[in-house]
């Protein structure tokens, strides 16, 4: 008997910097459409682009999605999205994401966290194929990151699960962002450097940028013997804009090296790249069964 085509889903990416809205099929995607998130311009500006982006998407007619995946940067519960990291998201207090975005779109729509979807993109289909469990680590606009433990992504009590950056009172993130990066470097007189530029810097040789890549992925060594220490995870999967160049990935496996073995983890690039979040999006979608999602109390 053929078995019939995987339905694909409306995947979508709200980070700090860039919004992605995808046609996903599995781990393919079909068709992608991206930009820069104008988060300065509050929530329902980056909805709009959201929805722009959507409307593109399902008119070029490549697939016929039945349902909408959002992974969102912030802690995202029942649809509604809190900044962890205002001064990344400005606006989003308690932002009724899906409510919105089902008002313009009429499919179903879930949330969660954009790193907690990526974990479990990597998991499913990516470098945490055949692990029972991780932790997935972006390196980004923020620091976030996502733990899947016994094949379950497990977002916590109250969807808190995985932020990472904000432990030890957010000093990973303070230090180890991209927008930490930038921050640090036009502190010590390099302004207007992206973190790109301060890695390639840093590669070159730069004191300066050697200090501030080696500190920030020390604080990333040391969190990451943190998680060993209270989940104990197979591996770490690390993404993200930061967390996927390959001269910060150095820089980071350098620092785990040089940590205490007995707390040590393993690293892994994200083998999805920036694709992790839409594809973990598209894979709770299919997860989520419940009828509060479909768009004006349709039945299931
Ligand atoms: C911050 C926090 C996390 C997010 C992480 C990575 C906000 C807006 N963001 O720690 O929820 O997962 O950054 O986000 O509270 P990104 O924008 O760098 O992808």
């Amino acid at each position: 008997m053929p078995i019939a085509a995987e339905q694909a889903v409306l995947a979508v990416d709200i980070g700090g910097t860039k919004v992605a809205v995808a046609l996903v099929r599995g781990a393919e995607v079909l068709a992608l459409e991206q930009g820069r998130t104008p988060a300065a311009a509050g929530p329902d500006a980056v909805v709009a682009k959201v929805v722009v982006r959507a409307r593109r998407l399902l008119v070029g007619g490549l697939a016929a999605p039945d349902r909408v995946g959002v992974a969102c940067a912030g802690v995202v519960v029942d649809g509604r999205v809190r900044a962890m990291s205002p001064e990344l998201l400005p606006g989003w207090h308690d932002y009724p994401l899906v409510e919105r975005l089902r008002a313009e779109i009429e499919l179903p729509v879930s949330a969660l966290n954009d790193a907690q979807a990526a974990a479990l993109g990597e998991a499913r289909h990516g470098a945490g194929r055949g692990h029972d469990s991780l932790l997935f680590v972006t390196v980004s606009t923020g620091v976030g990151g996502g733990l899947v433990l016994g094949g379950r992504l497990w977002q916590g009590a109250t969807g808190l699960a995985g932020h990472v950056g904000h432990m030890a009172g957010g000093e990973l993130e303070r230090v180890a962002s991209g927008t930490a990066l930038e921050r640090l470097a036009a502190e010590a007189g390099h302004v207007g450097l992206g973190a790109r530029e301060v890695i390639e810097e840093a590669e070159a040789g730069a004191g300066w940028a050697l200090r501030l890549v080696v500190g920030a992925a020390d604080a990333l060594a040391r969190a990451l013997a943190d998680v060993r220490v209270l989940v104990d995870p197979e591996v770490v999967v690390l993404g993200g804009g930061v967390g996927l160049n390959a001269g910060f990935r150095r820089a980071v496996v350098a620092a785990v090296e040089r940590s205490d073995p007995r707390t040590r983890l393993r690293v892994v690039p994200a083998s999805l790249g920036a694709a992790a979040g839409l594809v973990g999006a598209a894979c709770w979608s299919g997860d989520q069964g419940s009828p509060s999602t479909l768009p004006h109390g349709e039945p299931s």
